[in-house]
């Protein structure tokens, strides 16, 4: 498939990567990078051999936010009217983990997209922020709704009232990402990482993200009737007899993903 602004490849078994790919805007999220990097995502998430995605940027940005050119004249009507909103929300609709490989500005959307994935690989000099506040506007991809179960209220207001950067050191103090390397190494790391995840059965994989992810919607014991569930509806799996039979036989698992 063809994109404009955005790169895909496969750089290792199982794992799809997607690169933001307008080095010159410092990756700005234009509704065109947001359509064809959900329309990548979602094409990986059909693809049965892809395990996991890793979404990355260049060096220089991850992504510098959304694209202030393309909204500087927008008003409230259109905003709301265009399909913006539905495109930035389309990431909740992927099933198969997603690791941002974060090097440079991670700033506005692209923190907030950042912080959509399920693990974070940043560089040394990755920078988080949401400097929305000196645009006259506010975080609107998510920022004020993660931001505060990352890093804590206090911080998060910092961050979002003042534009308060954090340094991926700080990042990392926060549990905001999930590791730091130095600056040659955070794709690899993140590849490795998406691989480890990709060797796995993609239905455990699958059921343990969701539930996972419910833990930001739902009171303590509705997730954990939740999580019952999904950990009951593993055993229905091929995959949970082959994992338990595996380890009884003292082999390694061979995953149908079913
Ligand atoms: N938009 C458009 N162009 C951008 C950009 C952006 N966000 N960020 C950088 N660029 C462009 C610059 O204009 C410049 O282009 P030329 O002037 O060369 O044509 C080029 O990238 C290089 O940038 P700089 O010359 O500024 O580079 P520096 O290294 O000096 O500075 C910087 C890097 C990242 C500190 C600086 O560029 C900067 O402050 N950028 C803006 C950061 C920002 O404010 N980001 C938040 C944007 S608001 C939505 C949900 C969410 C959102 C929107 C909608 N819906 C649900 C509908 C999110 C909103 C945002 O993210």
């Amino acid at each position: 498939m063809d994109y404009e602004h955005i790169l895909t490849e496969t750089p290792a078994p199982g794992v799809g990567l997607i690169r933001f790919n307008r080095p010159k805007a410092l990756n700005a999220l234009n509704s065109k990078v947001i359509q064809e990097t959900f329309d990548a995502m979602l094409a990986f998430d059909r693809d049965s051999s892809i395990g996991a995605i890793v979404l990355t940027g260049s060096d220089k940005a991850f992504a510098a936010g959304a694209d202030i050119k393309e909204m500087v004249e927008r008003n409230y009507v259109e905003m709301m009217t265009g399909d913006q909103l539905t495109d930035w929300s389309a990431f909740n609709k992927v099933s198969k983990p997603v690791i941002a490989a974060v090097s440079g500005f991670a700033l506005g959307g692209g923190c907030e997209i950042a912080m959509a994935c399920d693990m974070i690989v940043a560089s040394e000099t990755a920078v988080f922020g949401q400097p929305e506040i000196l645009l006259g506007i506010l975080p609107g991809a998510g920022g004020t709704q993660r931001l505060i179960r990352a890093v804590g209220k206090a911080t998060a207001m910092e961050i979002i009232l003042t534009d308060r950067r954090l340094s991926a050191q700080e990042a990392l103090q926060y549990g905001l990402v999930n590791r730091v390397t130095a600056p040659e190494e955070y794709l690899n790391e993140a590849i490795k990482l998406a691989q480890k995840v990709a060797g796995l059965s993609q239905v455990a994989v699958r059921l343990a993200k969701d539930a996972v992810n419910r833990a930001y919607e739902l009171p303590l014991q509705e997730g954990i009737n939740y999580e019952k569930r999904n950990f009951y509806l593993a055993f229905g799996t091929e995959d949970k007899k082959e994992g338990m039979t595996a380890f009884v036989e003292k082999r390694p698992a061979q995953w149908k993903h079913k």
